[in-house]
């Protein structure tokens, strides 16, 4: 390995994940996990200049292939310093008695079972090695509840509770957990959220300068960086326009 950590990221093909996996390439291996297959063989290969780079294809919601893939692993690659649990999206932006079913699985499963899934099969290495960090991307919807946030605060609000309930059992297991938690990053996110409606989309971001993935990216590898003694328990990053979820400076 030209790096002597590991670093397992989730949603590595777009966004913060990608940012994530550029800025963490520095002094990572690196397990990029994603759907997108295209994406993951361009960015293994563009990163795979800078560390050792190799990629795993599964959707989180698929509990088998989760299992499957991440025991798959060598026994070096199983060797997880840093899990960073940043697969998800919001679908959807609906009063509650409005909202589609299938929005509500697709947020419950990917946000909260998905984060869930991929940790328990990382957290098999990492307890039996007695180390290790798991940072969980949370979200200031996961702080606040906004109007029809609804389905995906909840998702988010359950990410909060998970993090610190792992916080609390992983204690003596010599493992820290951080969340961070993003406002507003101009990513695909809103895309998703408005199924590929552009002009929505670019709405959400308009007047304001948004955080980038970038921003994040920055924060996650300070995170990840702290001393040993160090944890960053909870962390929430939102742009200098932005007050709170609904409170926001727009020129
Ligand atoms: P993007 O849409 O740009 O990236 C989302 C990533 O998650 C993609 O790589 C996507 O892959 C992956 N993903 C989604 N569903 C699945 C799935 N079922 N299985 C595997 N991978 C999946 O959005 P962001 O980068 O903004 O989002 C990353 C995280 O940050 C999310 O957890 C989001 O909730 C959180 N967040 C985002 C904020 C924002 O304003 N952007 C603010 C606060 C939190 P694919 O392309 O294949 O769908
Ligand atoms: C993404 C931020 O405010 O759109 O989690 O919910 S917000």
């Amino acid at each position: 390995m030209k790096k002597n950590k590991i670093a397992l990221i989730t949603g590595a093909t777009s966004g913060i994940g990608e940012s994530t996996s550029n800025e963490l390439s520095d002094k990572f291996s690196l397990i990029l996990c994603g759907r997108n297959k295209k994406k993951l063989y361009e960015l293994s290969s563009s990163l795979s200049k800078k560390t050792d780079v190799i990629t795993l294809e599964f959707d989180v919601r698929e509990k088998k292939d989760v299992r499957e893939k991440i025991s798959s692993l060598s026994d070096d690659w199983k060797n997880i310093d840093v899990l960073i649990n940043n697969a998800g999206n919001a679908h959807g932006l609906d009063f509650i008695y409005e909202g589609e079913i299938e929005d509500w699985d697709m947020m419950i499963d990917t946000n909260v079972k998905g984060l869930l899934y991929v940790s328990k099969y990382v957290l098999d290495f990492m307890i039996k090695k007695n180390s290790g960090h798991i940072i969980n991307i949370g979200s200031i919807a996961g702080k606040e509840v906004y109007l029809k946030g609804n389905i995906y605060c909840a998702s988010k609000f359950a990410v909060d509770a998970i993090s610190n309930g792992m916080r609390i059992d992983l204690n003596k297991h010599n493992i820290k957990v951080s969340q961070i938690n993003p406002g507003l990053v101009e990513t695909n996110f809103s895309m998703v959220r408005f199924k590929n409606d552009q002009k929505r989309s670019n709405s959400v971001y308009s007047g304001l300068k948004p955080l980038i993935g970038d921003d994040i990216a920055k924060v996650i590898s300070y995170v990840v960086n702290c001393p040993e003694n160090v944890n960053i328990s909870d962390i929430t990053v939102l742009a200098k326009s932005q007050a709170s979820s609904t409170v926001l400076n727009r020129k």
